[in-house]
């Protein structure tokens, strides 16, 4: 039997549980998670290795109306994931079916003819019937080759999505060693962390306002202590007073909280330096969001 391989997107609106699909596929976290819209920037890439298998799964930012420079370039890059894949899976909420950034992404889709299934998420939050009349509607949109309602949060039809996914599968190479599950680097892991913490525990423009970058990761000679020094970005003044808080309390549960999942993530012990810089109008000047990293 030949070796099976492709690349998949998950795509939809922002929010719809994406990103969270993926980590429950690959049974770990990979790719930051928050109640928030708009919490991926990236495509972020994991790999799933069987014995006669790779699928290379592409988490992507949520399809939305731009508005600054940083959201172009996010749906720039989840547009152009949806071309250069072998499957597309459209994901939306069961709660939101009428979601009007869904459109877009059907027109791109209508443009480059890709296969793709359809897959109706977060159906933990009501009767399983209601995933019915989406279906309906959106049968009519795009000729999705299968409809798959889950629960990502929960693991719900996540198998019966895999199998989707498989039968699918064509022969191909493996495109990543076997034991790689995903191509990020540690900094950009450590960086997103960060960011995810950042999305947790601010309010209002402050997680939009914020971009992380890790100036320096390096472990301790005696081998027991990580340093990692990283940056926080906002764009004014008073977003760098309301991140520290008073008497730096705010700064200093994000760093906890980031310091804890990284201890457990790198499986040694972290020392973690918070540093929030102001960088006026990052998230509009393309050179800026490129240096850091968008
Ligand atoms: N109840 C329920 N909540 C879910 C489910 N899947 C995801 N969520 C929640 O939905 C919120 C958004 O999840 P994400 O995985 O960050 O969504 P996303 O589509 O990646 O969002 P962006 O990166 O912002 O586009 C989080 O609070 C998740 O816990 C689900 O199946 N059921
Ligand atoms: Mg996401």
């Amino acid at each position: 039997m030949s070796f099976l391989s492709g690349f998949i997107a998950i795509a939809g609106p922002p929010n719809v549980g994406k990103s969270t699909l993926l980590n429950r596929i690959l049974g770990r976290k990979i790719s930051i998670v928050s109640p928030k819209p708009q919490t991926t920037r990236n495509r972020i890439t994991a790999v799933l290795n069987g014995d006669d298998f790779q699928v290379v799964f592409i988490d992507t930012p949520g399809i939305h109306k731009t508005r600054t420079a940083l959201h172009r370039s996010m749906v720039e890059s989840a547009m152009a994931a949806l071309q250069e894949v072998d499957l597309v899976l459209l994901l939306i909420d069961a709660n939101r079916p009428n979601d009007p950034e869904i459109a877009p992404i059907l027109r791109q889709l209508q443009a480059s003819r890709k296969p793709a299934l359809l897959v109706i998420n977060k159906m933990d939050l009501g009767p399983p019937e209601r995933a019915l009349p989406i279906i309906e509607q959106l049968r009519s949109a795009y000729p999705f080759e299968a409809f798959v309602p889950i629960s990502a949060l929960r693991g719900d039809g996540v198998e019966t999505l895999l199998k989707e996914i498989e039968t699918r599968l064509e022969p191909g190479p493996q495109f990543f060693p076997p034991d790689i599950s995903t191509d990020q680097t540690e900094s950009f892991f450590t960086a997103e962390i960060i960011r995810e913490k950042i999305y947790l525990r601010t309010r209002g423009d402050i997680p939009y306002a914020c971009a992380v970058t890790v100036d320096r990761i390096e472990e301790r000679p005696t081998g027991d202590l990580l340093e990692i020094d990283a940056r926080i970005h906002v764009e004014t003044e008073n977003q760098k007073g309301i991140l520290i808080g008073k008497h730096g309390k705010m700064i200093q549960t994000i760093g906890r909280a980031a310091r804890l999942e990284l201890e457990k993530r790198f499986g040694i012990r972290v020392f973690l330096s918070l540093n929030v810089r102001v960088e006026k109008n990052w998230n509009k000047d393309t050179r800026a969001l490129r240096r850091l990293g968008y």
